[in-house]
């Protein structure tokens, strides 16, 4: 089976690669030459995963699967949440935001945050939605150099490391990813996709 993957973030594309069975070809939005950035304009993470899914579907004619994801900390009212890529504004980088929440949380005590994906996929005129959560974590300055966005600051709890710190099939197995794209993954298998 084929299906698109509707993310322009390659590191996505590498973990979601590692996890779903071979028997699933993964077509990147550079393969079917949608080259464009989706505008997410939605207001949760649910509807940017939708938003996403929806414009492939729509312009493209695939079946496909989106994610979105946001880093929620408790002391911060819930932010980044679903402003989490753009964060430090619309320049944003993963370095800028990461020095943004850093500053932020410079006095915070309660370190509590969680990540959370949103799965959206589309396939064969149905439309599911699968989620992923991973508690943890925010210390004071980064550590580890793998992954990207905002692993470096975030030390899953029960754990002593950041995603960072891991290699892919590690954070794979733990991280909100991983537990999304295990739930599209049975998915799959149960529809005998
Ligand atoms: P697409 O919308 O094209 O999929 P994106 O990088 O904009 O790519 P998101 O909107 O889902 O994806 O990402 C929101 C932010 O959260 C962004 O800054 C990411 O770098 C960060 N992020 C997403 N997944 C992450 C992960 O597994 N670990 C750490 N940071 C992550």
């Amino acid at each position: 089976m084929k299906i698109v993957f509707a993310t322009h973030n390659q590191n996505k594309i590498k973990e979601v690669k590692l996890l779903l069975s071979n028997n699933i070809k993964i077509l990147s939005l550079n393969d079917i030459n949608c080259n464009e950035l989706i505008n997410e304009t939605g207001n949760s993470l649910v509807e940017n995963a939708w938003i996403k899914s929806n414009y492939v579907k729509t312009k493209y004619g695939y079946d496909c699967f989106s994610d979105d994801t946001g880093l929620e900390i408790e002391s911060l009212g819930g932010e980044p949440g679903v402003k989490s890529a753009r964060y430090s504004g619309i320049y944003s980088t993963d370095k800028k935001n990461i020095d943004l929440v850093l500053k932020l949380m410079k006095n915070k005590t309660n370190r509590n945050a969680q990540f959370r994906t949103c799965i959206a996929l589309i396939i064969n005129d149905n439309k599911e939605l699968f989620e992923g959560i991973v508690k943890g974590k925010i210390i004071h300055q980064r550590k580890g150099k793998n992954g990207f966005g905002y692993d470096s600051i975030f030390i899953p709890n029960g754990l002593k490391k950041t995603f960072a710190e891991m290699d892919l099939s590690e954070k794979n197995k733990i991280s909100h990813r991983g537990i999304a794209l295990k739930k599209l993954s049975n998915y799959f298998h149960n529809s005998n996709y």
